[in-house]
């Protein structure tokens, strides 16, 4: 696959790493940018081969938001068309998607960049990289890209009021404070980032991805249903998962005292 503002590649073992691509910019938002990125994330979603999904940033960021220099030359567009024709869908692709997506966090995630690293599943985050939540009130915008649906149910309403309001661009969240705060599954030295990420992906990619992506659906919604609901939900989704191939094989394995092969059907 081949696009102008990112890259895409899937590797022999059924991890696809896309890569915001645009370094010179801090790797921000344009229009261009988002629809590539939402197309990407369809793309992954199509391919029975991809198991496992990276996001990450190519140079010193990971993404530095929407492009302020793209949001400046835009006339024909009000902000609310803005960000539900473009922002929302590739928000909602990446949160819906029954696969795993992996952030790997490799610099700085500011404003609408951070609130898509905090959308992924798990983020491994660099040592060097770091959150601005305050990248939106700094210009006097609010949240966008989920980051009210998100970052509260990570770290509580009161630390993401601070976030989102205090932490300005000199005062980031570090890794080390992501890590603490539960928005960093685990941290790495930049050398050793994309070793570790792909070590998770690999061991994601080789499990039984229906299976994995019928758990994300139900965790998404378990927040906005009642026990009742999930509890239902959990019994068809059991229904539908025990008809897959790779339970059959997984009770099989268990039964014969060997390591499962799963193979994503
Ligand atoms: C950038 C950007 C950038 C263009 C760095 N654009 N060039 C908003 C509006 C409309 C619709 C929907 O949604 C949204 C949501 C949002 O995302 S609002 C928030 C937008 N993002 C920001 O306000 C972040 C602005 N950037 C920064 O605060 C800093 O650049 C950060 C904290 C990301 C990094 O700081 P530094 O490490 O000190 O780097 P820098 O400031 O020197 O930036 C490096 C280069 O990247 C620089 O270019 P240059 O040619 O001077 O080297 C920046 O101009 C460029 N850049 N962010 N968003």
């Amino acid at each position: 696959m081949s696009y102008e503002t990112l890259l895409y590649d899937v590797n022999g073992d059924g991890v696809a790493t896309i890569t915001f691509n645009r370094p010179d910019k801090y790797n921000a938002f344009t229009d261009q940018m988002i629809l590539e990125t939402t197309h990407a994330f369809k793309s992954a979603s199509r391919d029975s081969e991809v198991r496992a999904i990276i996001l990450t940033g190519s140079g010193k960021s990971f993404c530095a938001g929407q492009d302020l220099g793209d949001v400046e030359e835009r006339e024909n567009m009000t902000f609310l068309e803005h960000v539900r024709t473009r922002y929302n869908p590739m928000l909602t692709q990446i949160r819906t998607i029954e696969k795993p997506v992996i952030g790997v966090i490799n610099g700085v995630a500011a404003g609408a960049g951070a609130s898509v690293a905090l959308a992924t599943d798990l983020r491994v985050m660099s040592t060097k990289a770091s959150f601005v939540l305050a990248a939106f009130a700094n210009i006097g915008l609010v949240p966008d890209n989920g980051l009210t649906y998100t970052l509260p149910r990570l770290v509580g309403m009161s630390k993401a009021l601070e976030l989102i309001w205090l932490a300005d661009r000199h005062n980031r969240v570090t890794a080390e404070q992501a890590l603490e705060l539960n928005m960093a599954t685990a941290v790495a030295e930049p050398e050793a980032l994309m070793d570790t990420a792909m070590e998770l992906s690999t061991k994601l990619a080789k499990m039984p991805t229906r299976a994995l992506g019928m758990t994300k659906r139900m965790l998404n919604m378990s927040w906005d249903s009642s026990l009742g609901e999930m509890l239902d939900m959990e019994a068809q989704l059991q229904q539908a998962a025990s008809e897959t191939e790779d339970a059959r094989e997984g009770i099989l394995a268990f039964l014969e005292k060997r390591e499962p092969e799963f193979k994503g059907r």
